[in-house]
């Protein structure tokens, strides 16, 4: 048996000797690579982290010591040593383990995340409460080198030096954030690791403190390292905040990672430990493309190799199309929140990188820094995943939307997203945008009509202009080369007929079309409207269709309250309109993760679904003689 094999729960760990714990890391890596060649899912990130994970399990105890993972997408470690290990197959299926952690999935996961630069604001309130409680349990914090780009990270650290006396941070950085980690703190953080004077002052240390062991030891050595590190760094950072500077340390080192532990659980003052680490760590295609095994889908075992889907995502026409507009036009400019990947703004990068801004993931600082680009008289394109726009909620409304600025909001990934789960399903964004005044807000068809309505955007002066399109490959349709302008608030209609009208919104379209083959082939009569506009409404169009039709239905990839169908059926009521509406989307609860054609067949997102839906109001033609059968 093997030792992982052996690990039912954190107290396993401590039962093993130390010399054993290089080999139980061995079997963690040789697990999660073999796992997730089937699976997918974050793997540079985990192969990261075992070392340290195994040394905070061997040190704290969970349930009752709270450990916070910032985004938690390096919480599979942690899922092996805390009971999942017979699981870890199941990962990002559904039913199977989600690939972030969940209160629900276990009592080891004290708090959930999938959004960056939670951790510390959390893992602080969870230290508040203790204090208060006088339960006396441990919190320690696991964030990223990119989690120190969220501004919301240093909310939290301007607040712990006044809030608790008992707080460890670990600043887990690997120089990595999806892609390589950008702005000024990920250079000072660089600068401390790799500081030659410090590193070999620093080693001694180490080699000090692994040595001897013990409490009076590290105390010792504590002080070589407060010497070392003033003697080069004056002013550094965490500690004006008033956390205690510790490191950087080797986060491969299993013993000197416990001594240290050991030694901060000691502290009577918020510390921050700085540990170096590997993103990738022992997989050599992870280390040679860390951005590529952030996260991804299947690949093959022994050369790291995916399938290339021969149809290109909405992401890469994204990146392609503005790439290309921005050819004649130096007004265009590109924002992603340290997503060049994911939205395909890599891309526009290359062909432009004087256009192209990474901000890293300051979503809010983002949406701020396009408003002064458009202040400027550029034409900023804010592209973001519809969930992690959330972020920037009351800039879109304040500064955005109240100055009427002409930003453009690209939201990636609107609709479900699948694997990843309820953080990360843009589920929300029609609801979030919908009763904003100035914005205008869309949804393709396919991709001929995506890149026709970027060229509206670009087109447009007159105020923000926001689009929303799906993860993944589209269609399948190919672009013209000459993009059109679209009339805005002006529906397609695409079918006409008069007692079912069918407005298929963006993904949902094609669902629409097989709903309409549906209810015709029982012989009824059925419009099919393509809306394109979720603000404005085409309100000419569906208010037609619906005075003649016996039931409206609506189809959108996102949750029913305040999506497109309520906005159709206010703008009926509010015109005396009463035929019925059928909506088709998400109900009001958070969706679990899985495959998108399994989460929609179980919510009721089918074509099936949408017929018999509208049956009922159409029972008055139940005598009609089906298509087929005539
Ligand atoms: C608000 C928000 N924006 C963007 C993301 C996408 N995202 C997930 S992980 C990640 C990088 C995390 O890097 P780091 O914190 O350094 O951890 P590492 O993966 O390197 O261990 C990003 C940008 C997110 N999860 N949340």
């Amino acid at each position: 048996m093997s030792l992982l094999d052996s690990i039912h729960s954190p107290a396993d760990v401590k039962t093993l000797k130390e010399n054993q714990l290089p080999q139980l890391a061995q079997e963690i890596r040789d697990t999660l690579v073999s796992a997730l060649s089937q699976t997918g899912g974050h793997l540079g990130p985990n192969l990261g982290v075992v070392e340290l994970t195994i040394a905070l399990h061997r040190v704290f105890d969970t349930p009752r010591d709270k450990f916070v993972f910032d985004v938690s997408h390096q919480g599979y470690v942690h899922k092996l040593l805390t009971g999942r290990r017979a699981r870890i197959g199941t990962m990002r299926q559904y039913e199977g383990l989600n690939g972030f952690l969940l209160r629900t999935e276990s009592e080891h996961d004290c708090y959930g995340a999938g959004h960056a630069g939670t951790a510390l604001s959390a893992a602080l309130g969870m230290a508040v409460g203790r204090d208060k409680l006088g339960s006396g349990e441990h919190v320690v914090a696991v964030a990223g080198d990119a989690a120190f780009t969220c501004g919301v990270s240093y909310e939290a650290l301007n607040n712990v030096a006044e809030s608790t006396k008992r707080f460890i941070v670990v600043l887990n950085d690997n120089e990595w954030s999806i892609a390589k980690n950008v702005g000024a703190i990920s250079h000072y953080l660089n600068r401390i690791a790799t500081s030659p004077t410090y590193a070999g002052l620093h080693e001694q240390a180490a080699r000090f403190i692994k040595m001897i062991g013990g409490k009076d030891a590290l105390k010792f050595a504590h002080k070589v390292e407060e010497g070392v590190k003033h003697l080069l760094l004056p002013s550094v950072l965490f500690e004006d905040l008033g956390l205690r500077y510790y490191g950087p340390i080797d986060g491969h080192d299993i013993p000197l990672l416990i001594r240290t532990f050991e030694f901060l659980k000691a502290q009577n003052e918020p510390v921050l430990l700085h540990i170096l680490t590997q993103k990738g760590k022992g997989y050599a295609p992870a280390l040679a493309k860390p951005d590529k095994f952030h996260g991804l889908g299947k690949f093959a075992h022994d050369t790291g190799e995916t399938d290339a889907s021969p149809t290109p995502t909405y992401s890469e026409l994204l990146g392609k199309t503005l790439a290309k507009f921005a050819d004649s036009n130096n007004k265009i400019t590109a924002i992603t929140g340290a997503m060049p990947g994911g939205t395909g703004l890599g891309i526009f990068q290359q062909a432009h990188p004087d256009k192209y801004y990474d901000v890293g993931i300051a979503e809010e600082h983002a949406a701020l820094f396009a408003c002064g680009l458009a202040v400027q008289g550029f034409k900023p394109f804010l592209t973001i995943y519809s969930t992690f726009m959330q972020r920037a909620y009351d800039m879109i409304i304040h500064d955005i939307a109240l100055q009427n600025l002409n930003v453009c909001l690209c939201m990636d990934r609107a609709g479900l997203s699948g694997d990843d789960g309820p953080t990360h399903h843009g589920l929300f964004d029609i609801g979030y945008l919908r009763h904003v005044p100035n914005l205008i807000h869309m949804q393709p068809r396919d991709e001929e009509e995506f890149v026709d309505m970027l060229w509206t955007m670009v087109n447009h002066h007159t105020g923000p202009i926001a689009i929303r399109y799906p993860r993944g490959a589209g269609t399948g349709a190919q672009p013209k080369a000459a993009p059109k302008l679209l009339e805005i608030g002006k529906a397609e209609v695409v079918k006409h007929g008069k007692q079912v009208a069918l407005f298929g919104l963006g993904a949902l379209f094609p669902m629409a079309m097989e709903a309409a083959e549906k209810l015709e082939a029982q012989g009824y009569s059925v419009a099919v409207i393509n809306p394109r506009w979720i603000k404005p409404l085409d309100a000419g169009t569906i208010e037609f269709f619906a005075r003649s039709a016996e039931v409206v239905c609506t189809f959108e990839d996102h949750v029913l309250h305040n999506g497109f169908g309520c906005a159709v059926m206010e703008l009926l009521g509010d015109a005396g309109i009463r035929t019925p509406v059928v909506r088709i989307g998400w109900p009001d609860q958070f969706i679990e993760h899985g495959g998108v054609d399994v989460l929609r067949a179980k919510h009721g997102l089918t074509a099936d679904a949408a017929v018999e839906k509208c049956l009922p109001f159409l029972q008055k033609d139940a005598a009609k003689t089906p298509k087929s059968a005539a």
